[in-house]
């Protein structure tokens, strides 16, 4: 049995969705009508993105109990969002790829034959909206009509999901309009896996954040379509980011020769030149992309401004050169540690019109979490609406906690942003948290050697992923549980990418501002000083430093750093750059392990990449 052939009222159901419809076109149409005959929602309701529709969905909200207005004068416009306390956070285990072929998937994705996931999800999706509104939800990633963008539409049970759609995509009727007849577009089913009425037709009462203690992140890359079941949080929620904008797309990009990331996108101006540099980032989940992507320079002469934090789209350009787009339209961002020494960008841009989730709630009708301020509330409700003092012994705010925010808002935010064909890019960082080994900073020797360092990424977990907090996992390009095919074919794709760029092709470094000392503490200060970093970075490229090749690619030469103004003790900077060949060595092995996994899938060309790195770690 297909998805569609669910025995119902059809006709009656094809009535609703077209009675309201704002489209014409058949596809979408026939789509949502399947889409509602199985789900069986009370109502259909198409979304167009006005801002008569956020105050008619939050005020409903706020009504029910699943939306707390925050204080009008301290965070107009905001509100807060409690979730359940077992959603808080992507689920890895239950993110599936349901390709033809097991190996299309590859070994760090989990796999189902797309006829057996269909078929497993069926009975949890028949009826699962009953009782609910189904919204529809069109969709701009990336400027509508932009080279680099996409169309896609997001069914879904939950209006909490809706509100922070508008913020993250270019949501509403000019994103409907584009998706003509027999273009490309991308499906995404949302439910919250709650039905308000039982098999039996028995009522029942809802809750502030329904969710299902069964979850299923399905993907289906070779027909563009998205099943997300039981969850309301984050990526597992807002089809538009990781799902589509990663796991679909890195698929499309396969195909149609371009590239979806896990990167922050960011604008640098040299002040004495006037020239304009653009550099990608790639680090995992909650390791400091939207820091980077706003930060502020301690050092005099540049000047950074803002793309985008989390995701960007990579194409060639009419000039040979890789452009890049953020094709998001607001922030995701971590909660904790975002305050006015470690990022007052965005705490400004927190002003107003955000949607926080599980921070906690102060006395006086505003947020909080830990790392905001330095002094520490004396009372706060936190994220589980418990009473909390500093003495409570547990944080206030869910280490996962979350702000959704328009990126207009942000003060640093590029006219770049709004350039409907993307920027050409100069740079790219990989990064991770690395307490020990991996330099603050190293230029790759070519592009080979590039697509290396990034294949071979390891980073300490975060609170953003499942597991303990600190183990260190492979997450090539930061992509492990993003990338929508076989990760080894995903890197034969980027070293064909580079072939195809040849000389236009941006620079890749690798950096780490998380290296510890013996002492347990950064070596590095981080935040605003990684303008330090960028700043070596830019005069590599205009062919103003030198560096001392090393083993592992080429570092600054002593005094290359600009050190002006800050004291890093030079046994400290010495750490920092130091290389030591033994435990190169080791992690050697471990990426031979690591490449083992996917057998003769992985190129020839990082084969001999680590090859090399081992001859040149014992010469
Ligand atoms: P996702 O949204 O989960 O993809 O992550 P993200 O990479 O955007 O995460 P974010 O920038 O919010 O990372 C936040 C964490 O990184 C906080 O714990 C910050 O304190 C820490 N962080 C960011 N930059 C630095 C830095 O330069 N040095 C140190 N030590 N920590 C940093
Ligand atoms: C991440 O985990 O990398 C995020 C947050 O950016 S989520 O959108 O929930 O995936
Ligand atoms: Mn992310």
């Amino acid at each position: 049995m297909t998805l569609a052939q669910v025995p119902g009222t059809h006709g009656l159901i094809e009535q609703r969705v077209t009675a309201e419809a704002t489209t014409q076109n058949p596809e979408i149409l026939s789509w949502v009508t399947e889409m509602a005959t199985l789900l069986q929602p009370d109502s259909v309701y198409w979304c167009n993105g006005t801002q008569d529709e956020w105050n008619l969905i939050t005020e409903g909200m706020v009504a029910a109990g699943s939306l707390i207005p925050l204080d009008k004068d301290k965070r107009p416009g905001s509100f807060l969002a409690r979730s359940h306390p077992d959603d808080v956070a992507r689920v890895e285990d239950r993110t599936f790829i349901c390709s033809e072929k097991e190996e299309d998937a590859g070994p760090t994705n989990n796999w189902r034959a797309p006829a057996e996931m269909r078929a497993e999800l069926e009975p949890l999706l028949n009826g699962a909206m009953r009782g609910r509104t189904m919204y529809v939800v069109p969709f701009s990633m990336g400027p509508v009509g932009g080279a680099i963008s996409q169309l896609g539409v997001q069914l879904t049970d939950s209006p909490y999901a809706v509100l922070n759609m508008r913020i993250m995509t270019r949501m509403g009727q000019e994103a409907l309009d584009g998706i003509l007849p027999g273009s490309e577009w991308v499906r995404t089913v949302h439910t919250v896996g709650a039905p308000l009425v039982t098999k039996d037709g028995i009522q029942l009462e809802d809750v502030a954040w329904p969710c299902s203690d069964t979850k299923y992140i399905t993907h289906f890359p070779e027909t563009l379509e998205v099943f997300s079941y039981g969850s309301g949080y984050g990526g597992n929620a807002l089809l538009s980011k990781k799902c589509f904008a990663l796991r679909i797309a890195s698929v499309m990009g396969r195909n149609e020769g371009w590239l979806a990331e896990h990167m922050l996108l960011l604008k640098l101006t040299n002040e004495d030149t006037n020239k304009a540099y653009h550099i990608t980032a790639a680090f995992p989940s909650a390791c400091g992309k939207t820091n980077l992507a706003m930060l502020q320079p301690t050092i005099p002469g540049w000047k950074v401004e803002t793309i985008g934090d989390d995701i960007s789209w990579l194409r060639k350009g009419a000039d040979g050169r890789l452009n890049a787009i953020n094709p998001e339209a607001g922030f995701f961002g971590v909660a904790p540690g975002t305050g006015e020494t470690t990022n007052p960008v965005a705490m400004e841009t927190l002003w107003g019109h955000t949607i926080f989730t599980n921070v906690a709630l102060t006395d006086d009708g505003d947020v909080w979490w830990e790392g905001m301020t330095e002094e520490v509330p004396a009372h706060l409700t936190d994220w589980l609406g418990n009473d909390w003092t500093p003495e409570s012994g547990r944080p206030a705010a869910h280490p996962n906690s979350r702000f959704t925010v328009p990126i207009t808002q942000t003060p640093t935010l590029a006219d770049d942003w709004f350039e409907q064909d993307g920027v050409p890019l100069d740079a790219i960082l990989f990064g991770g948290r690395r307490a020990t080994n991996v330099p603050l900073v190293a230029e790759s020797l070519n592009w080979e050697h590039g697509v290396f360092m990034g294949a071979t990424i390891s980073s300490e977990k975060t609170a953003a992923q499942e597991g303990t907090v600190g183990e260190l996992r492979r997450d090539p390009f930061a992509m492990l549980p993003f990338c929508g095919y076989n990760m080894a074919d995903y890197w034969g794709h980027w070293l064909e990418i580079g072939e195809d760029l040849g000389e236009a092709a941006p620079h890749i470094f690798q950096v780490n501002w998380f290296r510890k000392g013996a002492d347990g503490r950064f070596l590095w200060p981080g935040f605003g000083d990684n303008s330090r970093v960028l700043d070596w970075v830019i005069r590599r490229l205009e062919g103003e430093k030198e560096g001392v090749q090393t083993a592992i690619g080429t570092v600054p030469a002593p005094g290359e750093l600009n050190l002006d103004g800050i004291e890093v003790p030079e046994a400290d900077l010495q750490e920092l750059f130091r290389i030591d060949a033994d435990s190169w060595l080791a992690e050697c092995d471990l990426t031979e392990d690591f490449f083992g996994q996917f057998g003769d899938r992985v190129p020839a060309k990082l084969t001999q990449q680590l090859a090399d790195l081992r001859g040149r770690l014992r010469a």
